[in-house]
């Protein structure tokens, strides 16, 4: 860490809680002036492939602005790994004071992450996990507990079954996966997983939908070509389930709560966007676990105890709720 920023961060930490509009980054690259009045964060962002994402972003560039005493250097992965390494080498490069990284997916950080360590830059992980050998690879994790999401979901539908007197043998699921080794969806996958087991459910298909609703949309609407079974549908970002939702409506069919009469059960995660709540309360999406994604204030946090010389928590997990219809209750 250098010395001579701890001071300037200090200060400009203690004056300023929030960014404002004119907290918008006006360039790009990093010029030395830049170096010397700012501290510099690298932000690996994975992409900009759903509403969480974004409110993700926003919420990082929000936290990590000039008024805060930041340059912050955006890198967009567009969901590719080599992308965000190649991000990562040029954060090095450029001598940047921390690094925050959005991985796309858990494994395959060992040897950048190795880079960065051994340059003395401490790399922030938010949202999905990296799966390293060596822990010491990062100096902390702020995220969700992924497969307690998971579990909400699949509780709920317990509940929805019992109330309905549903039979357990009558569930025929979709699940439209996330990106395939993302932390968001290998633990949403693994609640499902042992829900399917546990009850002996009908676990039609699972496919990924990339958390996009484009795909998500494309998935559905196959499904439904294939299994015409189909009941229930896990989509694992509420992205996702907007798409199948869509490709649902187009087949004629209706997305709804009634199972009974027909209507397929559409159950989510994430319910950041306005749209996606209000989904939930027309009764076209079941229920949706929420996550969080305001890693903004908490990286800011971090930050603010690493200059400081304090240890954060290693791994930091968000506290999350569900989205359900105002006359249910959890
Ligand atoms: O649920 C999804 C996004 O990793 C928690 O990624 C995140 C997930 C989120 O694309 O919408």
């Amino acid at each position: 860490m250098k010395i001579r920023y701890i001071l300037i961060c200090m200060i400009c930490l203690l004056c300023f809680t929030a960014c404002g509009k004119n907290g918008k980054q006006e360039k790009d690259d990093t010029t030395q002036s830049n170096k010397d009045e700012y501290i510099v964060v690298g932000f690996s962002q994975l992409g900009a492939e759903s509403d969480w994402r974004n409110a993700n972003t926003e919420s990082i560039k929000k936290s990590l602005c000039r008024e805060n005493g930041f340059e912050l250097i955006i890198e967009d992965g567009q969901q590719k790994q080599a992308n965000q390494i190649m991000a990562i080498r040029t954060f090095i490069q450029k001598e940047v004071d921390f690094i925050v990284l959005a991985p796309v997916t858990e494994t395959g950080w060992d040897t950048v992450l190795r880079e960065a360590k051994d340059a003395g830059i401490p790399v922030i992980v938010i949202d999905r996990m990296v799966d390293v050998q060596d822990e010491s690879l990062f100096t902390c994790w702020i995220g969700s507990d992924f497969v307690s999401e998971g579990n909400r979901v699949v509780d709920w539908l317990r509940d929805y079954l019992d109330a309905n007197e549903i039979e357990d043998s009558q569930v025929h699921i979709a699940d439209i996966q996330g990106t395939l080794g993302a932390s968001a969806q290998i633990g949403r996958t693994k609640a499902l997983d042992a829900a399917v087991e546990q009850y002996g459910w009908d676990l039609v298909a699972q496919v990924s939908g990339d958390f996009t609703q484009t795909k998500g949309k494309e998935v559905m609407a196959n499904l439904l070509d294939e299994h015409e079974e189909i009941n229930v549908v896990y989509c694992e970002n509420d992205n996702e389930a907007r798409g199948a939702i869509l490709a649902i409506e187009e087949a004629g069919k209706v997305a709804g709560t009634n199972l009974l009469e027909g209507e397929i059960l559409i159950l989510a995660f994430d319910g950041v966007s306005r749209v996606a709540q209000d989904l939930v309360q027309e009764g076209k999406i079941g229920c949706i676990a929420e996550c969080n994604p305001n890693h903004g204030p908490r990286v800011l946090e971090v930050i603010r105890k690493l200059l400081a010389e304090e240890q954060p928590e290693k791994l930091f997990y968000v506290t999350e709720g569900m989205w359900l219809k105002p006359d249910e209750t959890q």
